[in-house]
């Protein structure tokens, strides 16, 4: 069975942690077309809003996956389609790259079937998940190239994120992630906020992943990215 993500072009990541726009339902939002809803984010995470969004987006005909951000917040939930599991690749700290992931193993039960890794390439030094991890975001192309080749070839990961959360990465990188992978499936997510920023990064990703514009703008821009995604 190929795996579901290998069809996407858009992914939506709502951040339990911030609101919607005034007047935004995650009905509206799950009706832009996207091909699956990631819920997750860096700072802020509980069990409580996880399941707020989980629950507020299973009614619609969407695929919902959760990303948590560490162990504690994963929520047990038949709406989900399955768990998106980060790792960071370019982490200064091992606790991000296997560490949190040996004590949810530990702890938790794992739905193996429904449980996936994403290998993270954190890009922007500013955002929260590149602080958190103490991630080395000093990285060419040829750095990243390789990290998605590492990610893939030696490490046998099926999804490699190339994530700049917060600010537009640059073609050139994105590019060399692209010819980094070879069956992995590209995921970039960071400052897509329109139809050319959105067209630009889905030129070279696999799947776009739109996360702050859904929160701060709503719908009609979120279509936008959507139909950008599919045209490239
Ligand atoms: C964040 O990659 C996503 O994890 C999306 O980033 O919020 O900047 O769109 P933005």
């Amino acid at each position: 069975m190929t795996a579901p993500w290998t069809d996407w072009n858009h992914v939506l990541k709502l951040d339990p942690d911030k609101e919607l726009p005034e007047g935004v339902t995650f009905g509206d939002l799950c009706a832009t077309g996207t091909d699956a809803i990631e819920i997750g984010g860096t700072m802020g995470m509980t069990e409580e809003n996880m399941t707020a969004v989980i629950e507020a987006c299973a009614e619609h005909d969407v695929p919902l996956y959760q990303e948590p951000a560490n162990p504690s917040v994963v929520v047990e939930n038949d709406a989900l389609d399955g768990y998106l599991i980060p790792t960071v690749f370019n982490a200064g700290s091992p606790f991000w790259i296997t560490e949190a992931h040996k004590e949810w193993v530990r702890i938790g039960d794992i739905d193996w079937e429904r449980t996936t890794t994403e290998a993270y390439i954190v890009m922007n030094p500013e955002a929260d998940v590149a602080t958190l991890t103490e991630a080395d975001c000093d990285l060419g192309a040829d750095d990243v190239e390789a990290y998605a080749k590492v990610a893939e070839r030696m490490f046998g990961q099926e999804i490699v994120y190339l994530e700049y959360s917060g600010t537009l990465g640059e073609e050139s990188i994105v590019e060399a992630a692209g010819e980094g992978v070879e069956d992995a499936t590209l995921f970039y997510g960071g400052g897509i906020h329109d139809y050319d920023s959105a067209y630009a990064m889905a030129q070279y990703a696999d799947v776009i992943v739109v996360g702050d514009l859904a929160h701060d703008e709503g719908v009609d821009a979120l279509r936008e990215t959507v139909g950008a995604a599919n045209d490239a």
